[in-house]
């Protein structure tokens, strides 16, 4: 298939020209090509073909140990104006980025095959759904794309002669000179890497990692960083922020959007098993969320992805089971250990395992003194092959959410769940959540970092006119904007112990927010927000002890108070800009707590 779309030819001739490749492929998103490339892989050593009878039709990659994650501190947004970047991104002046870059790319494929790759976010031709075009030399995004995205001639079918797109430009940054041999892993030294978002002109440039997001630019980058922008200059939304159904006995559906920073269990919430009676959960999406207010004034949602790009360790048959049954064939693994079998392994998938060869590629057995996987290891998984993928999930029309989740990881102070009084101060929620740190990120070094909406690595615009958009949502759709509540699952006592089991049992805790939804219970009205009553909970066949679930829902105000001053703080960075809403919700939270 070919196009005739100008712009999209021009822009590729004039990549080709700057980039220098030895030839150009244009990915068609067959198996056929699929195949050939991890063929391909696996012939240069870059890929492991893993044992086809445990794991059909899978492939281990093993990263350079230097290119093992998101790089926050290497990630731009370019915005004409720094302000509008705002101060939790990162900004260098776009032409002066375009220049340092250009230098870069000029010559960067040499040796290489440049892929251009039509992608779509969302299902084709949803009113909520966007094309990219990814251009890179990197085989292993081609085939991650095709799981992560929709890919190939269809996409370019649907654009057309005059369809718009979003270019994203992506090299790993290591020409090969005549002759020389390629390594298995390719990727730039850290200080030459940038990813780099030009959100006026809806262009991504990234140079130098072959890692996720780095480099999979339909995820964080176009679906997160850029359509952030689109959302707010169009009027809807694009969140980080798993979706799922969940439904009731008596068959009555709730649409549940939850936003958690990188590492709180949002892959393991999409994908729940539910341990109260006659409850059902379904996944749509467990990563990002894009919503548009439909014509009977609700919000509905898509899942802009295809697959999952899921952290492995910690991932079981107990912790998710439906994960790991997602994952059980035409997957893509990437730093995690393989073993004498020719499967792969990690931390935490509760199986044995003598000896492997770890994600360095070294030989590991359970007293290395080393993990075996990467913290940061990751399965790249079609949402299809998710054994309780809602029948909607590809839906174009997308589903109407009733209840927004924020939470963070949380040791301390913050109780196991609270709603919101009013959709304004279920934004001041959102605007304060703060997590305990990840593995996601390279580089993000404090224990406690304020993570409003879980969008601060995300947010391709000042923070603060996020903020408000959110607000101008919230006026948008009045008596249709969705419940929102705040949760913890990652309390612990005084003495270091989890107060709360987690994991399937999270289920009681939607279950409760469903019924407050439904008007079936009531709540009681505490400082920080309304909580459950007693017994309303559902905590049948549950061994938790009283004092324990005391402690779980405990508001404690002077904790809370010192939790205000911080927030405040991190308030105060965005000076006038920040929304006057937003300090209004802060006083009136200071008024209770006294
Ligand atoms: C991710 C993240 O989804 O870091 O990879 O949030
Ligand atoms: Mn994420």
């Amino acid at each position: 298939m070919s196009t005739k779309n100008k712009k999209l030819l021009a822009w590729v001739a004039e990549v080709e020209a700057m980039c220098q490749p030895d030839r150009v492929e244009w990915a068609d998103g067959t198996k056929a090509e699929y195949d050939r490339l991890m063929q391909l892989m696996v012939d240069g050593g870059a890929a492991t073909r893993l044992n086809d009878e445990l794991r059909p039709n899978s492939y281990l990659f093993r990263s350079d140990p230097s290119d093992v994650a998101r790089v926050e501190n290497r990630t731009y947004i370019a915005s004409r104006k720094q302000e509008d970047a705002g101060p939790t991104n990162n900004w260098i002046d776009p032409v002066e980025l375009k220049k340092t870059m250009t230098e870069l790319y000029t010559g960067c494929m040499k040796g290489r095959t440049m892929y251009v790759i039509p992608f779509s976010m969302g299902p084709i031709g949803s009113p909520i759904s966007k094309v990219g075009i990814e251009i890179t030399d990197s085989p292993y995004v081609v085939v991650n794309m095709h799981i992560m995205t929709r890919v190939g001639d269809k996409v370019l079918k649907h654009l057309g002669e005059q369809g718009e797109f979003i270019p994203c430009l992506h090299s790993v940054g290591a020409p090969l000179a005549e002759g020389q041999a390629d390594v298995p892993w390719p990727c730039a030294p850290i200080e030459q890497k940038y990813i780099a978002h030009f959100p006026e002109e809806n262009l991504i440039w990234s140079y130098g990692s072959g890692y996720g997001g780095n480099a999979l630019l339909g995820k964080k980058c176009l679906a997160l960083r850029i359509a952030s922008n689109m959302a707010r200059r169009e009027g809807w939304m694009a969140e980080h922020m798993l979706i799922l159904r969940f439904t009731s006995p008596e068959g009555r559906r709730f649409h549940i959007a939850g936003a958690f920073p990188s590492a709180c269990g949002k892959t393991n919430l999409a994908m729940l098993l539910p341990t109260i009676p006659g409850w059902k959960c379904e996944t749509i999406g467990d990563d990002i969320a894009w919503m548009k207010i439909g014509p009977d004034g609700r919000l509905y949602a898509i899942n802009p992805e295809a697959g999952f790009f899921g952290v492995a360790p910690g991932t079981s048959m107990s912790s998710n089971p439906m994960a790991m049954r997602t994952l059980e064939k035409n997957s893509i693994f990437t730093n995690c250990a393989l073993t004498d079998e020719g499967d792969v392994w990690w931390e935490g998938i509760e199986r044995p395992c003598d000896h492997a060869i770890d994600w360095k590629g070294n030989s590991w057995t359970p007293v290395s003194g080393a993990v075996a996987a990467h913290p940061n290891a990751r399965f790249t998984t079609p949402a299809a092959q998710c054994p309780v993928i809602c029948d909607a999930w590809d839906n174009p029309a997308g589903v109407p959410i009733d209840i927004f989740i924020f939470g963070g990881r949380r040791t301390r102070t913050v109780p196991l769940v609270t709603q919101a009084f009013d959709f304004d101060h279920g934004v001041f929620m959102g605007a304060m959540a703060a997590s305990e740190t990840t593995a996601a990120a390279l580089d993000v070094g404090q224990t406690l970092r304020r993570d409003p909406f879980a969008m601060l690595p995300f947010c391709g615009y000042n923070m603060a006119d996020y903020w408000t958009h959110w607000f101008a949502m919230g006026n948008r759709l009045g008596e249709h904007a969705p419940a929102v509540f705040y949760v913890n699952w990652f309390r612990t006592s005084r003495d270091g112990r989890w107060l709360w089991p987690g994991f399937r049992e999270n289920s009681r805790v939607l279950k409760w927010m469903c019924q407050r939804v439904a008007g079936e219970v009531g709540a009681r009205e505490t400082p920080i927000g309304n909580m459950p009553v007693d017994g309303d909970l559902d905590l049948s066949g549950l061994d938790i002890d009283p004092q324990d679930m005391a402690e779980l829902m405990e508001v404690d105000s002077a904790a809370f108070h010192a939790d205000l001053d911080d927030a405040e703080a991190f308030l105060a960075k965005f000076g006038d800009r920040g929304p006057a809403r937003l300090r209004e919700q802060l006083e009136a939270l200071k008024r209770r707590l006294a």
